[in-house]
C-alpha cells in the first residue's frame, strides 16, 4: 500500500524536477524494465525529460515492451550512462534497494548528486534515497508503483501500452498470479487497468507464447539430463553446466522458468535452480506455502528476495554447490516439517 505521506514527498521532489533519471538493478527482470518504462511513460506525459538507465541489457523476450530500444545501458555506453546519471535532479530506483543491485554501476549512481526516490518491495531497503515507497509484502514493483503513478494523479496516463509493461511485471513476479504475496489489490490494479483497455493475453503471449527452438531444446534436457527429485524431502534441484549452455547456444533469459519446472513436480514444494555463470554460480530458489526460501538463501548462499522466491550465488563450482545443496535436503525437510506445524 502506498502511504500519503510518502507521495506527498514523492510530488515535491517531482515538482521541482526537470531531468528525471530511472535506474533498476543488473540483470534486469520484466518487473525491473516494465515499471522503468512505465514510469518513464508517465512522467514524460507531465513535460519531463527522462532517460532510463540498466546496467545491463534486458533479455530478448522483453524486447517488444515499447521504449526498451532507447534504454541506456551501463554495460555498452558508460559515457551516456554516467550523463544522464550526473544531470538528473531526481533518480529513481525502482525494484532495487541497495546500490550494490547495480553491479559495475554502482559506483557512477553513488556519484549522482540529484535526490533519490525508491519504490521498490524487496526486504531492508538501504537508506540512500530521500523518500521511498517501500513494501516487502507487495508481490512486485509494477503493483506499488500503480499506486504511486495514481497518487500521483496519473491513473488516466496508464493507457493500454503503460498498463502491459506493469502487467508483465505483475505477472512475472508473480508466478503467474500463484504466489502468496498476490493479494486482493493485485488484481484491483488489473481490473483497473483492463478497463483502460490492457490486452493481458498479449503480454502473456508476448513473454511465454513463443520461444526459440534452442530454450526449448535447454529446457527439455535440463528436465531429463539434470533434475534430481527427492519425494522424501519434497525438493527437487535442476542444474546446467557452462557446457550444457553452449550445447544449446544459451542466450540471456533461456534458463527463465525453469525453477517452476523443478516446483512443478508432484509432491515437490521446494525448488532450486543452478548454473554456471562466467566465474559464479548462480541459483534461484522457489516453495509454495510457509517454508522461506529467503531465509534458506540468505544463510547458505549469500542471497536474499522473497519468501517463495529467492535468488543466491557462489563462488563454488557448480559441482561443489550441487553436493553442498544435496547435503542440505535434511534441513530442508526439517523446515518444511517446522512450516506444516504452523499451519495446523
Ligand atoms: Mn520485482
Amino acid at each position: 500500500m502506498v502511504d500519503a505521506a510518502d507521495l506527498l514527498e514523492f510530488q515535491r521532489h517531482l515538482a521541482e524536477a526537470h531531468h528525471i533519471a530511472i535506474t533498476s538493478h543488473r540483470s534486469p527482470d520484466a518487473d525491473a524494465v516494465g515499471t522503468s518504462l512505465a514510469l518513464a511513460r508517465y512522467l514524460r506525459s507531465t513535460g519531463k525529460e527522462v532517460t532510463c538507465i540498466l546496467p545491463d541489457a534486458p533479455d530478448e523476450a522483453l524486447d517488444w515492451m515499447h521504449g526498451v530500444a532507447d534504454i541506456v545501458l551501463f554495460d555498452r555506453d558508460p559515457g551516456a550512462a554516467q550523463e544522464a546519471l550526473h544531470r538528473a535532479d531526481v533518480l529513481f530506483a525502482l525494484d532495487y534497494n541497495g546500490l550494490n543491485r547495480l553491479g559495475p554501476m554502482a559506483d557512477a549512481a553513488r556519484a549522482a548528486t540529484g535526490t533519490w526516490l525508491m519504490v521498490d518491495h524487496h526486504m531492508g531497503p538501504e537508506d540512500f534515497p530521500t523518500a521511498m515507497v517501500h513494501d516487502a509484502r507487495c508481490s512486485s514493483t509494477a503493483e506499488l508503483l500503480y499506486g504511486v503513478i495514481a497518487g500521483l494523479g496519473g491513473r488516466e496516463a496508464v493507457d493500454a501500452e503503460g498498463a502491459a509493461l506493469l502487467y508483465a511485471g505483475m505477472m512475472t513476479d508473480t508466478g503467474s498470479f500463484r504466489f502468496r504475496s498476490v493479494s486482493s489489490e493485485t488484481h484491483r490494479v488489473i481490473a483497473e487497468m483492463m478497463d483502460r483497455g490492457l490486452d493481458h493475453t498479449a503480454v502473456h503471449e508476448a513473454i511465454f507464447g513463443e520461444q526459440p527452438m534452442d530454450r526449448m531444446k535447454l529446457h527439455a534436457f535440463a528436465v531429463v539430463e539434470r533434475m534430481e527429485v527427492y519425494p522424501e524431502f519434497q525438493t527437487a534441484f535442476v542444474h546446467l553446466t557452462a557446457e550444457d549452455m553452449e550445447r544449446f547456444n544459451y542466450r540471456a533469459g533461456y534458463t527463465e522458468g525453469l525453477v517452476n519446472k523443478a516446483l512443478g513436480v508432484a509432491g515437490v514444494k521446494v525448488a532450486v535452480f543452478a548454473k554456471q555463470s562466467s566465474d559464479r554460480v548462480k541459483m534461484s530458489f522457489r516453495s509454495v506455502g510457509n517454508y522461506s526460501v529467503r531465509d534458506f538463501a540468505e544463510k547458505h548462499f549469500d542471497g536474499g528476495g522473497h519468501h517463495n522466491a529467492a535468488g543466491g550465488a557462489s563462488n563454488e563450482s557448480i559441482g561443489v554447490v550441487m553436493a553442498r545443496l544435496r547435503g542440505l535436503l535434511p534441513e530442508i525437510a526439517a523446515g518444511l516439517a517446522a512450516t506444516e506445524q504452523e499451519n495446523t
